[in-house]
């Protein structure tokens, strides 16, 4: 971009001088506008962008894959993005991979190829599967961050993860459990995870079974729900089929911890009493449910992540090198807390 308005503003002065100079011998007729030159290849110019390394946010154009649309987190994560963006003057080109693999690897495909992108942010679904696109970004000289999720390997070609400690949310979540476990004669717990192959889905379920398993706590049934309502339910109902002897959910979001506490509600077993409830994400709905009396606790993950990776972003693009990780701030909030309502009130989310 920054190239192609050089080119653009030359071709104009050149135009203007041909004209200014008809004044002298046969004016020549004016030359046929030259074919507008096709966008060179995307390569960023050797050393960065040409304001680095005093890039502004003005300069930017940040290429977004974001995961899809898939719940309360997402969309605030996603607002999150696109209000800092306007907030801070840079052009978002937003693309929504609809929690599909192949999308978001078009998407990454479609983000190297524009001219105008010159750093690009992606929420992997998954934590493989980005060799060719990682390699194609970094020969295209474009940098990569990534938001809210890791992936495995390949740190030499991204600048920096931007997210949670997803291990140490599922420890929080045993450690809690294991409270509300206390003295209960059997520990069953059952599991409803995220997608398959995402990186919360992994690392929470690793550190749930760390901590959990310390105070003897089994995970006797675990299943992905893809971070929905609808599929919490009905995985969890599948499962009250089999059998009722559970005294634990873990569910990986709130969104998936809803679906389970409908399910014990129809069964005729009582949500956070019965059957002890922990989610993770605490979004709006969460403290809702926590008010309720249907979920004991929420592990937070905190959506609104853009201003720190908008200002990694423009650092990267500046030549300032930056750690691997830049882990979020987060808490746990329980139902149990006589300040809930105020906590409540004042969420963002
Ligand atoms: O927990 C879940 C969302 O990547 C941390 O994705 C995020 C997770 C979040 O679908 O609600």
């Amino acid at each position: 971009m920054f190239r192609f308005k050089k080119l653009a503003f030359l071709f104009i002065v050149t135009a203007m001088i041909l004209a200014a100079c008809g004044g002298g011998a046969e004016a020549p007729a004016p030359a046929e506008p030259a074919e507008p030159e096709a966008p060179a290849e995307p390569e960023m110019p050797e050393g960065g962008l040409a304001c680095s390394p005093n890039c502004q946010y003005s300069d930017m154009v940040v290429g977004f894959l974001q995961t899809g649309s898939e719940g309360g987190w997402r969309a605030a994560n996603t607002a999150s993005f696109k209000e800092t963006a306007e907030t801070l003057g840079l052009t978002l080109k937003f693309y929504d991979s609809q929690n599909d693999l192949a999308k978001q690897v078009a998407g990454f495909q479609q983000f190297i190829q524009d001219p105008e992108v010159n750093v690009i942010v992606m929420s992997p679904l998954e934590v493989t599967g980005w060799d060719q696109v990682l390699t194609d970004a970094k020969a295209a000289g474009k940098p990569v961050l990534l938001s809210d999720r890791r992936i495995d390997g390949f740190e030499d070609y991204y600048v920096t993860f931007i997210g949670a400690d997803f291990v140490e949310e599922g420890r929080k979540a045993g450690r809690e459990m294991c409270k509300l476990l206390e003295g209960s004669e059997s520990k069953n717990v059952w599991e409803l995870q995220g997608n398959v192959g995402a990186a919360p889905a992994i690392d929470r379920g690793t550190g749930f079974r760390e901590t959990a398993g310390e105070c003897g706590i089994e995970v006797t049934k675990t299943q992905t729900a893809n971070w929905s309502v609808s599929e919490g339910k009905q995985v969890t109902e599948a499962w009250l089929k089999e059998t009722q002897d559970v005294q634990g959910i873990f569910g990986q979001n709130d969104e998936m911890a809803f679906g389970a506490i409908e399910a014990l509600k129809e069964a005729g077993l009582v949500p956070a009493v019965d059957v002890k409830i922990i989610s993770v994400d605490a979004t709006a709905g969460a403290f809702q449910a926590m008010l309720d009396g249907t979920l004991n606790v929420t592990v937070e993950c905190n959506p609104l992540l853009a201003p720190q990776v908008y200002e990694a972003a423009l650092a990267a693009l500046n030549g300032e090198s930056l750690p691997k990780w830049i882990p979020s701030e987060e808490s746990v909030f329980f139902m149990d807390d006589p300040n809930l309502q105020s906590i409540a009130d004042g969420r963002k989310y």
